[in-house]
């Protein structure tokens, strides 16, 4: 016995009170605050228990049933279920649950499809894309000759027309569809012509929407593309992870690229969180949570347009939307502090052919998945819109700040999160 094995059946306020005491507070923010960042959601405490289960101590590096290590009898069990259900609910030949994370995904596909140095027709990150699209400073940027497309100047919407011109001219082996922040339906069947039309392979990045696919509130992107990546822990509402969906063609390669290619062993309390996830996402009450979504971004989007804000493209279809805040004559960057110091959490975003730098912006993306996972609907996508125009509309008066905060906790605490931690 070491002075070390004490420690195994500690509760971490013995061990860490530091953390535990972070920990505590990063709750009460929680609790306490409006969470609109478009990208976040809440994960139920079922989730939460696998995730803090003992499946972190167990390496499996390999597939079910061809595992590289021994006592792997429960765990293949259990990502043979997460590949199931993922299947399953999206409709798709091949499901791979192992990626760790979004941007993981997307290396994970694009390695199978392309190889370094092969051309990549995807969505500019300042006009709604994401970094692994193809940022310079990211490995895509690096490794791949990047041809970028972006909205139309007037309507805000993706040029498809653009797009398809784009593919002609540079003839990619990878077009990307998919976004970070936009607003709109996305046309994977459109997409998909277009790729067919020059050879090349669609890879959809599906992470923002993912929710509001598996619930029937957005079209899917599985039968139009050969790949489609994927985070878990946006309006899924899963676990902080990824996995990729392919056509049998690629189930093979796209297995070796995730692992050997690029990890070693899944992270395993995420693997069976993301089969929880899945499990839940396939219930008639997901449906309903992801048609509520939809409800409570345009309700948000409409009430914040009454207030003579302008949203960019005139709207959302999709748990998003694009505030321009310079009507308010400030920037991005302050919106966010000041909504922030009112108990609103959101990020700065550019808009569409933003004159400002990426650190500062003329925009803030609003979300609500998070908000539609606490039970909120439309009356409190009012509520706040009336605290989000408040606050921005005297951004040099902390009176009206104070009494947001107050008036953002107050219901906050009306919809109870986590009432059993
Ligand atoms: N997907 C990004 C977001 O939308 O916040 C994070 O990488």
């Amino acid at each position: 016995m070491t002075q070390f094995n004490k420690h195994m059946d500690a509760p971490l306020r013995t061990i860490d009170p530091e953390i535990d005491g972070l920990i505590g507070k990063e709750l009460d923010r929680q609790r306490t605050h409006i969470e609109l960042i478009a990208s976040e959601s809440f994960v139920p405490r079922a989730l939460m228990e696998e995730m803090g289960s003992i499946l972190t101590n167990k390496y499996a590096e390999g597939y079910p049933h061809k595992k590289y290590y021994g006592g792997c009898e429960f765990v293949e069990q259990i990502e043979e279920i997460a590949i199931e259900r993922a299947k399953t609910l999206f409709g798709a030949d091949h499901a791979n649950v192992q990626p760790h994370s979004g941007s993981t995904a997307n290396q994970c596909a694009y390695f199978t499809a392309m190889n370094p140095g092969d051309t990549m027709l995807a969505m500019r990150l300042d006009q709604g894309g994401h970094l692994s699209h193809g940022h310079p400073l990211n490995f895509t940027g690096r490794m791949y000759r990047i041809v970028a497309y972006g909205v139309n100047r007037e309507t805000e919407r993706i040029d498809y027309d653009d797009v398809a011109n784009l593919a002609r001219e540079h003839r990619p082996k990878v077009i990307v569809a998919g976004a970070s922040a936009y607003p709109r339906k996305i046309d994977f069947a459109r997409f998909r012509a277009i790729a067919d039309e020059v050879g090349a392979i669609l890879v959809t990045d599906m992470a923002h929407i993912a929710g509001l696919v598996a619930g029937g509130a957005h079209d899917s992107p599985v039968p139009h593309s050969q790949f489609v990546t994927s985070t878990t822990h946006k309006t899924l509402c899963g676990p902080r992870g990824a996995f990729v969906l392919c056509t049998e063609e690629y189930a093979k390669d796209l297995d070796r690229t995730v692992f050997p290619g690029i990890q070693g062993g899944p992270i395993l309390q995420m693997v069976a969180a993301k089969a929880t996830c899945f499990k839940l996402a396939a219930e008639p009450a997901f449906k309903e949570y992801a048609r509520q979504v939809v409800r409570n971004a345009a309700t948000l989007s409409g009430a914040l347009q009454d207030r003579g804000f302008r949203i960019v493209s005139g709207g959302t279809d999709n748990h998003l939307m694009l505030l321009d805040v310079r009507p308010k004559s400030i920037t991005g960057k302050i919106a966010e502090k000041i909504l922030g110091e009112a108990g609103i959490t959101t990020n700065k975003n550019a808009i569409p052919f933003d004159p400002e730098k990426p650190m500062v912006t003329s925009g803030l993306r609003l979300g609500t998945a998070a908000v539609t996972a606490r039970g909120m609907g439309v009356d409190q996508m009012g509520e706040i819109a009336d605290a989000i125009d408040r606050v921005l509309s005297a951004p040099e008066d902390e009176t009206v700040r104070k009494n947001a905060r107050a008036k953002m906790a107050e219901l906050a605490s009306s919809f109870p999160l986590y009432a059993n931690l």
